[in-house]
């Protein structure tokens, strides 16, 4: 089945699109492609190293063969354009070669995360009827065959799944690649690539389609702003499946200029300074708790960090304090970025002197990235007030895929996106993040629909209500608290009960409360809702 935009999701008015394409943005470019391109412009050059556990490469010739054979099995096994396949891999080569081999036949890679359990993959491979799931034998002391063996089961049009490794009942992938009997029939620039996730604020996450022309055209603006060149050494340290590590500008991003992407396959500073220091690193990303980490370690380290040039920050906001010691312990620059899966990323510039470096999150990477910051009625603030950040243009989506009730919530009826950001702008259009206004917890990047955890826990038998809400945290800068109200008939619980309850659902670790408190009611609003507000506000260290 081949799906456009159009289709599956809202997409661009044509008058939009001629004037993404007239002002050089769209260039008509696929994934598919753009690799191929790469290969015959500078076949040797190292495009990939997966450093562990012994150091394999991949040229762009290799990585563009190996693509090419993969795609080519991929399709004798029945995956066809437009068909979705859920990657779950960590950072290692496979994944790229996986995505590539998708991008080619124009199936489209749903990017679950490695921490994701059942709930959340049940949700992906459901929701899009995936025909496939790519998983590795076991990460982090979990075995995806088992969770892969149960998806089958439960989800009929799921006919394949390809491990990375020992492959147990299911498919290596390692015996999937075979001979192109001849060209692919490859997807079209303006349709979609790949499923991206919303961090999400209702329940589950809401899925994000992106088209070749509009990712790539974010990639080249993420390469211009950051300097990335044919001599760009980039660290993939977060999972590589996140918007952030991918392009912004991130291995496709580096990948699109011919340098090198070398994978971590963990982000501390014990496993990766050792990596900067072996590969040359020039450029890596960080969130903000990695970059307090690495920041802290670095004055100690017997490493040789100074092949690094560039750290980009960014998924959640970065203090000043801990921005003003980034460049001194790291010996390079910091580039502060505040992005989003939909859309919309803002950059501080190379040439941006350290105050707004330090104090701001950037501004838009296109001239035609349009920027409203509102107010409740979604009228125009004076400008220099903070207000909701609402955005629209040449890269940022026009509605979430298969949603059209979430849809008509989260974007204007001019195709605004509703960020739930609230922001301001500075007079050199830098913007500020202030807050947030949606219903989310930003654990250190990692986004929780704190509605998602609700339910979980309102299965308890013992549990009446409860309300998670976000509260301060000096390292993460928030983390879950779930207050728990208990049924009147209910045998006293533990927190470490509740925690053990929502982990034993099967749900990724991050989402699991960091606290739990029981209450006799929740403080309410007005019109009888539960307040967030107080109760994020009761948490509040006095
Ligand atoms: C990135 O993408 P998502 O989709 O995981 O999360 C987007 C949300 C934003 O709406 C904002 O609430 C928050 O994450 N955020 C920041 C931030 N960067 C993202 N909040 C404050 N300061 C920042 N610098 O997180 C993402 C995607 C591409 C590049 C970078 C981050």
């Amino acid at each position: 089945m081949t799906l456009t935009p159009g289709v599956d999701a809202p997409t661009w008015p044509a008058e939009f699109a001629e004037r993404y394409r007239a002002a050089g943005y769209w260039r008509g470019e696929t994934f598919g492609g753009m690799l191929r391109e790469r290969a015959a412009a500078h076949p040797d050059r190292t495009a990939l190293v997966d450093p562990a556990p012994e150091r394999r490469t991949w040229t762009y010739r290799e990585l563009d063969e190996r693509a090419d054979r993969l795609a080519a099995g991929f399709l004798a096994r029945g995956i066809r354009k437009g068909d979705r396949v859920v990657v779950q891999l960590p950072n290692v080569g496979e994944f790229v070669e996986v995505v590539f081999a998708l991008f080619r036949i124009g199936a489209l890679p749903v990017y679950a995360l490695p921490a994701h359990r059942e709930t959340e993959i049940a949700h992906f491979c459901s929701f899009t009827e995936a025909v496939a799931y790519v998983v590795p034998d076991a990460h982090d002391g979990f075995d995806h065959r088992a969770l892969a063996s149960l998806m089958r089961e439960r989800n009929p049009a799921l006919q394949h799944v390809f491990v990375v490794g020992d492959p147990g009942e299911h498919t290596a992938l390692s015996e999937v690649p075979c001979e192109p009997a001849g060209p692919f029939d490859g997807p079209a620039p303006h349709e979609l690539a790949f499923l991206q996730l919303s961090g999400g604020t209702t329940g589950l996450n809401k899925l994000i389609p992106r088209t070749h022309d509009d990712y790539m055209y974010s990639l080249r603006g993420s390469n211009e702003i950051c300097g990335v060149d044919a001599g760009t050494r980039f660290l993939v340290v977060l999972p590589a499946a996140h918007n952030f590590p991918m392009s912004s500008p991130g291995w496709l991003g580096v990948l699109y200029a011919g340098g090198t992407v070398v994978l971590a396959p963990r982000p501390d500073p014990a496993t990766a300074f050792p990596l900067v220091e072996r590969e040359r690193i020039t450029m890596t990303g960080l969130v903000p708790p990695l970059a307090l980490v690495w920041t802290d370690a670095a004055p100690a380290t017997a490493h040789d960090l100074s092949s690094l040039e560039l750290v980009l920050v960014g998924g959640a906001k970065y203090s000043e304090s801990a921005a003003r010691r980034l460049e001194p312990a790291l010996g390079c620059r910091l580039m502060q970025v505040f992005g989003m899966a939909e859309g919309l990323v803002n950059y501080t510039r190379l040439d941006d002197d350290t105050e707004t470096v330090v104090t701001t999150q950037g501004r838009p990477i296109s001239p035609d990235d349009e920027i409203r910051i509102v107010d409740d009625e979604d009228d125009d603030v004076p400008e220099g007030e903070f207000g909701h950040l609402l955005t629209r243009g040449p890269y940022t989506i026009r509605g979430y895929w298969r949603a059209p009730e979430h849809n008509a919530r989260s974007f204007t009826g001019d195709g605004f996106y509703r960020t739930g950001d609230i922001v301001r702008r500075l007079p050199g259009g830098h913007l500020v993040v202030e807050g947030r206004a949606k219903d989310q917890i930003n654990r250190g990047g990692e986004k929780i629909a704190p509605e998602e955890v609700e339910n979980i826990i309102l299965a308890h038998p013992a549990v009446h209500d409860v309300s998670v809400v976000a509260v301060p945290d000096a390292y993460l800068g928030e983390r879950s608290l779930a207050y728990v109200i208990l049924r009147k008939d209910a045998e006293p619980l533990k927190p470490v009960a509740v925690k053990r309850f929502v982990r034993e659902r099967g749900i990724a670790a991050y989402k699991v409360p960091d606290l739990v408190e029981f209450v006799d009611a929740f403080p309410q609003t007005g019109v009888g809702k539960i307040s967030k507000k107080h109760l994020r506000s009761a948490a509040e260290p006095s």
